[in-house]
């Protein structure tokens, strides 16, 4: 992924009259200046880290899951199987993360989590969706992990709506940041440009708000 963009960036370079006042500058001051956002393949990243949204089972599955097992090859379903065999017999839990190693990947690690299923909003998606973007980077602050990259976790085969876990995915990472000096870069990547102009809209709103 060779287009990563810092927020401020993107949210300049957008056509939209400002509301307001100057939106990108609106967000940009009192953000860390570490978030980036890219459309791309996430198993292209070339970083320490890129995050699988998996499932409990941790064996793979579809989605951004199996291109990341696919990319990495069989030494990474081999670790998850080892996993699941000691420490999380019973599986990972949804908002948890663990972190293995990123066999054939550029990225050194992956650091794996669970999001929730969309049931309607009323069963704790909010929170457990914040959770892992949350507990993902603190499994990879622990490892002094400098850069790392997410998926939009659960808005896929999970179903959770692309407009709603934007700015809790976002909110998340900045409110982590502001605590921590590492990760120094998180990128948001996106499978494609819809999705990104999704995530950029959501960040208006909350400048917006401000
Ligand atoms: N790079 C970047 N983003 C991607 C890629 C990719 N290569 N592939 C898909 N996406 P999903 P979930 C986007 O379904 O909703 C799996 O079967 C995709 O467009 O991968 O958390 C697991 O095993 C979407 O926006 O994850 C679980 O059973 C986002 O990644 C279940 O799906 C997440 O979509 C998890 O569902």
């Amino acid at each position: 992924m060779r287009n990563e963009l810092s927020l401020e960036d993107l949210m300049a370079g957008r056509s939209a009259a400002p509301v307001g006042g100057n939106r990108a500058a609106s967000i940009g001051d009192d953000r860390p200046g570490r978030i980036f956002a890219c459309v791309g393949d996430l198993t292209e990243f070339e970083g320490d880290a890129i995050v699988n949204a998996a499932n409990s089972g941790l064996l793979g599955g579809g989605g951004v899951d199996g291109a990341i097992h696919r990319a990495a090859g069989p030494s990474l379903l081999a670790e998850c199987r080892r996993i699941r065999e000691t420490v999380l017999p019973d599986g990972l839990p949804a908002g948890k993360a663990i972190v293995t190693a990123g066999g054939k990947l550029k990225a050194l690690h992956v650091v794996h989590t669970v999001g929730p299923v969309w049931h309607g909003g009323k069963s704790g998606e909010e929170e457990t969706l914040a959770s892992c973007y949350t507990e993902s980077l603190r499994a990879a602050a622990a490892l002094g992990i400098e850069s790392i990259a997410f998926p939009a976790i659960s808005t896929g085969v999970y179903g959770f709506p692309k407009s709603l876990a934007a700015p809790i995915a976002y909110g998340a990472v900045r409110a982590f940041l502001e605590t921590s000096r590492i990760p120094r870069k998180v990128v948001f990547a996106f499978h494609d440009r819809g999705d990104l102009e999704i995530f950029l809209d959501s960040l208006d709103i909350i400048s917006e708000k401000r």
